[in-house]
């Protein structure tokens, strides 16, 4: 397969003959024979990994449609590009927390990256009440790192204008987002869907007109704020991890947006990992939620002490220039206090809207989903939906994650249908 080919799905029978002069593909995994298995589980693509005599690898293609969906909802191939290019940077802001790229092939909207292994899915560690050392403060890292390092207050502004115009391409799959997670939990969209049971509590939400202001406030702030370039679905199945390793994967919906995106819907996925635990396990149920909190409360502290630290050494770019603080005898920190209080005011916003979203709008999660039974899962379910919609109430005044892990445990403990 070379540039400039008409695009067509892999399928596992066709794989090796359409890639075998991808030199990339087989310097990784050896000239010969192939076995291939396709493993995408996620809602959007094709997966697959390339075993041969030397290695693996793994091969992605996006498909022209939602996957979950089928193909009555067509779906740009452009988002490998942009992933692709997403990886890049990422890469390049966080060295070592993606996975390597071997080969990128625009018309076939295919990349050939890394195979991780033995990482599996964060999700299903955190299903299965597995910890992962060292979880907290990579995520805390990656994510300041990624927010800091992608705005102007790092990057140079040509550069940044050029990369949020790059990334402006990127239409639809952003467009999921701004329905899916900002808008339809909050009436009857035609795609939602709810665990039975939860009908007083979503009937709660969907009238509350403040709860909708504060939420159209932060679509519009995700739509119109260019702040810096974000992952744009960061939750714990973009995350693969072993018991002492992680990487960030499946950037595909990155846009310019708010500082605080990624790092307040990674807490909302901890969140619900945190709420649906009692279904999965008996034994050790308590000391795992205590350490999923704890993961909660170190991504955040460890986010600040990373985005202080870059403040101090990495601030080259027009915002909050030396010039006008250090270089005048004044301390920038208030300054750095500032911009961390509207950060922390979205993240915390975003990650209640998201704990909504994965209940009640299409593309719920595994955490939820895999319990069988309705009658175990409203009631997990609707302690996730009060606490989200105080995060979006209270937003502006929480000052530590620590409050809300506190604001969890009371809801866990709290039969609220
Ligand atoms: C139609 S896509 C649904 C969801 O899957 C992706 O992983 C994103 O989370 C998106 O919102
Ligand atoms: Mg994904």
């Amino acid at each position: 397969m070379t540039e400039g080919t008409v695009y067509e799905a892999l399928t596992v029978d066709t794989l090796p003959a359409r890639l075998e002069r991808v030199a990339a593909l087989v310097a990784q995994v050896g000239a010969g024979d192939w076995q291939v298995e396709e493993v995408g589980d996620g809602n959007l693509n094709l997966v697959f990994i390339v075993s041969g005599p030397r290695g693996k690898a793994i091969v992605k293609q996006a498909l022209p449609y939602v996957r979950l969906v089928g193909d009555s909802w067509p779906l740009p191939l452009y988002r490998a590009f942009y992933e692709y290019h997403a990886l890049t940077r990422q890469a390049a802001r966080d060295p070592g927390s993606v996975p390597v790229i071997h080969h990128f092939d625009k018309d076939q909207a295919l990349i050939v990256m890394e195979y991780l292994s033995p990482h599996v899915i964060l999700r299903r560690k955190l299903i299965a009440g597995e910890r992962v050392a060292g979880l907290a403060a990579f995520l805390g890292r990656f994510c300041a790192r990624t927010a800091f390092r992608g705005s102007e207050l790092s990057m140079a502004s040509p550069d940044k204008k050029a990369d949020v115009a790059l990334f402006a391409g990127n239409v639809e799959i952003p467009a999921i987002t701004e329905a899916l997670v900002f808008t339809d939990p909050y009436y009857a969209a035609e795609m939602n869907s709810h665990t039975p049971g939860l009908e007083p509590v979503i009937a709660r939400l969907r009238g509350d007109v403040a709860l909708k202001v504060k939420a159209q406030q932060a679509l519009q702030r995700f739509v119109s704020n260019t702040e810096t370039m974000v992952h744009g679905d960061l939750h714990s199945g973009s995350i693969m991890s072993t018991a002492v390793d992680s990487r960030v994967i499946d950037p595909e919906f990155v846009q310019y947006g708010p500082l605080g995106f990624d790092i307040g819907m990674l807490c909302a996925n901890f969140l619900m990992a945190y709420f649906s635990q009692p279904a999965h396990r008996g034994d050790d149920l308590s000391a795992y939620q205590d350490w999923i909190l704890g993961v909660i409360t170190e991504v955040c502290e460890t986010f600040e002490t990373e985005f202080r630290h870059l403040w101090s050494t990495e601030r080259t770019g027009i915002l909050y220039p030396a010039a006008l603080f250090e270089d005048q005898g004044h301390d920038s920190a208030p300054a750095c206090d500032a911009v961390l209080t509207g950060l922390w005011r979205d993240a915390w916003t975003v990650c209640g809207i998201e704990m909504h979203r994965r209940c009640l709008s299409l593309a719920h999660n595994a955490d939820f989903e895999d319990i069988p039974d309705p009658a175990i899962r409203a009631p997990l379910e609707a302690r996730n939906l009060l606490l989200g919609a105080d995060l979006i109430r209270l937003a502006d005044t929480i000052t530590a994650a620590e409050e809300v892990c506190e604001r969890a445990r009371r809801y866990n403990v709290t039969d609220v249908i």
